[in-house]
């Protein structure tokens, strides 16, 4: 039974080591915020295509579309990548409640709308993007535009 524990103890530390934080895929200009690494996708896709763009940038490290998860990480990223940039946040229909995308998908608890935002414009806004003219504050955008995107890698 002590054997056993060891072993399963070992194998959790071996798993904890291998699971790299840092990016591997230095193509990419990394700003790293307290535990997570953040990059910008220069090219302009929509919402869905950057989502998928940012899978393939570091594969490995389990890359996926940015989420800014409180006042440092939106400001740093914010001022290192200014927008119009997409960040991961999205609408479920339009019931007004707002979740971060990812394997874990999970509700927004920290918010930085600009002033006015969300507004829904036209109807049809589910996605989020930022804008650092709007004072580093967030807007809903129809997913089907075109905008430059964060990626990111988190651990935590
Ligand atoms: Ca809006």
């Amino acid at each position: 039974m002590r054997f056993l524990s060891q072993l399963v103890f070992i194998t959790f530390i071996g798993l904890t080591v291998s699971q790299s934080c840092i990016p591997s895929n230095w193509n990419y200009a990394w700003v790293k915020v307290g535990k997570a690494w953040f990059t910008q996708l220069k090219v302009a896709r929509t919402w869905l295509g950057q989502v998928e763009m940012c899978k393939k940038v570091d594969p490995s490290r389990k890359s996926s579309i940015g989420t800014l998860r409180n006042k440092e990480e939106n400001l740093k990223v914010q001022k290192t990548f200014p927008g119009p940039t997409w960040i991961g946040g999205f609408e479920i229909e339009t019931t007004g409640q707002w979740f971060w995308w990812g394997t874990n998908t999970n509700k927004i608890t920290n918010t930085f709308w600009a002033s006015g935002e969300p507004d829904n414009r036209g109807g049809n806004e589910a996605c989020i993007m930022y804008d650092w003219r709007l004072g580093a504050g967030w807007t809903d955008i129809a997913c089907t535009s075109v905008y430059m995107a964060i990626c990111e890698i988190r651990c935590d």
